[in-house]
């Protein structure tokens, strides 16, 4: 199980992530998604959910319409970790093809 990031490696992850932002007073980052419909925002939150059970890693998430707000962090290790960042690269790729 993957533990905290470092203070180097968390900069260096978010470098490598688009829009991804760190979480005022919480060592998490948030980033928010608005698509055409709801039914393409639920699409979207579908795969993620398939993709989160799979990695048993579980994003923190508010949904309206059509807007998702995620939030991820690390219960286990209270914090930011690489399934985090892993996971995070997942939901980019899964959004991507109805934001292009
Ligand atoms: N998701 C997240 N974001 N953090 C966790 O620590 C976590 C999780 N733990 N999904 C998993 C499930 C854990 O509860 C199970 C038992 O592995």
């Amino acid at each position: 199980m993957a533990g905290k990031l470092s203070e180097a490696e968390r900069e260096q992850a978010l470098k490598n992530l688009d829009g991804w932002t760190p979480v005022e007073g919480r060592d998490a980052i948030q980033k928010s998604f608005t698509f055409k419909t709801f039914s393409q925002a639920f699409g979207f939150m579908s795969r993620v959910a398939l993709a989160a059970e799979k990695m048993d890693h579980h994003p923190e998430w508010f949904n309206v319409y059509n807007r998702v707000d995620i939030t991820l962090s690390s219960h286990d290790v209270g914090g930011l970790s690489q399934r985090d960042i892993d996971l995070a690269g997942k939901i980019d790729r899964f959004a991507a093809p109805f934001l292009s």
